[in-house]
């Protein structure tokens, strides 16, 4: 008997036992090594072929091809078995009851401008007015020059504009919609521009320097202040749905002439003042008049033929009086327990 007979014999004894004991996976590249390896204990018994006979040669051949098949499919079926207890390890860990319920999705609402912005639009649209929107980066000439508002007026400093470097500006008031409007679509026209306005204002309750106006502007032929009071008070009326003591003083815009100052009594504290109506009982809401003739001009429209009226409705005032806010930076703030009360 060759004594190779005994070394293949234990060490394939050997292997598969240790291969049905290894705990991990590395257990079994270690026995791979050891035995199967170029260096291993199979690779030992090859290197005595040389003296053999050639019958001999061809049995110890045959028997070690069988011994080394026999250790790799131990090996590759243990293998196979610790990767599907890993498998079922995962799959355990990861398992997810797809039968309970999901979570409800959180559900937004409509800030309160927004909402007092789409009920206007509707108003508006009714009564044959078209919805414009308007850059807010605008130019010198469409936020003043083409409203006639001349270039030492006061509105113009820094102090109350934002100017860009490049010479443009943050808008100060949604007027410049008026120009766009009378340029692109010509008489007769009817129009209202809700949008964002920015002002380099000190903030209080009542002011901000980002805040939203809603433009109007109706253009035909005789076109009188009684047109005018008329919208004016649908409007009122629709929005808070019941008589609001209004007066109307004179106002000077450079854009409308004559130009009115629609106040409304103050709805937060009623009349004896607030810091919302700055004591006095009246907000400011509702700047307007009849649109002056070198706007027109300046916008192509010949005034001889046409006449019109505009407003400029302070937006984010209105909301605050609609819905008693008696802060106008709450509006601004995104505190989701005041927005979610809308
Ligand atoms: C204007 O901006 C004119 N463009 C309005 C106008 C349009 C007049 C068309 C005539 C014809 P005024 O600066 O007054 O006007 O602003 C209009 C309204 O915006 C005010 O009545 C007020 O309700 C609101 N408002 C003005 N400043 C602020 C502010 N800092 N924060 C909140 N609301 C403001």
């Amino acid at each position: 008997m060759n004594p190779n007979d005994e070394v293949i014999a234990g060490a394939r004894d050997r292997a598969l036992e240790r291969i049905a004991a290894a705990a991990v996976e590395a257990d079994l590249e270690a026995v791979r090594v050891e035995v199967l390896g170029r260096k291993g204990l199979l690779a030992g018994v090859s290197k005595d072929f040389g003296k053999m006979a050639p019958e001999e040669r061809a049995r110890m051949g045959k028997l070690l091809n069988a011994v080394k098949q026999e250790v790799e499919t131990a090996l590759e079926s243990r293998k196979a078995a610790f990767a599907s207890a890993a498998l079922a390890a995962r799959l355990d860990s990861e398992w997810l009851d797809l039968t309970l319920p999901a979570p409800p999705p959180r559900r937004g609402s409509l800030h309160p401008v927004t909402l007092i912005q789409t009920e206007i639009e509707d108003l508006f649209i009714s009564m044959g007015f078209t919805v414009l929107d308007g850059p807010e980066v605008e130019t010198e000439e469409h936020n003043f020059d083409a409203l006639n508002i001349p270039g030492d007026h006061p509105a113009r400093d820094a102090q109350d504009t934002f100017w860009l470097t490049d010479g443009n500006l943050l808008r100060t008031h949604t007027s410049p919609v008026q120009v766009r409007g009378m340029r692109k679509l010509g008489p007769p026209l009817r129009m209202i521009a809700p949008g964002r306005v920015f002002r380099n204002e000190e903030v209080d309750a009542s002011h901000e320097h980002t805040f939203y106006q809603l433009e109007g502007m109706m253009v035909d032929r005789d076109v009188s202040v009684a047109h005018l009071i008329f919208f004016m008070k649908t409007l009122l009326t629709s929005i808070f749905r019941r008589e609001v003591t209004v007066r109307l003083r004179p106002g000077y815009f450079p854009f409308v002439e004559p130009g009115f100052e629609l106040d409304i009594q103050c709805l937060i504290c009623g009349g004896p003042g607030c810091p919302v109506c700055k004591q006095s009982g009246w907000v400011e809401l509702l700047p307007c008049g009849l649109v002056n003739p070198n706007v027109l001009r300046m916008s192509g429209i010949d005034p001889e033929q046409w006449n019109g009226f505009a407003f400029g409705l302070g937006l984010t005032r209105l909301a605050m009086m609609r819905y008693a806010i008696d802060d106008i930076r709450l509006l601004l703030g995104g505190d989701l327990r005041f927005l979610n009360q809308f």
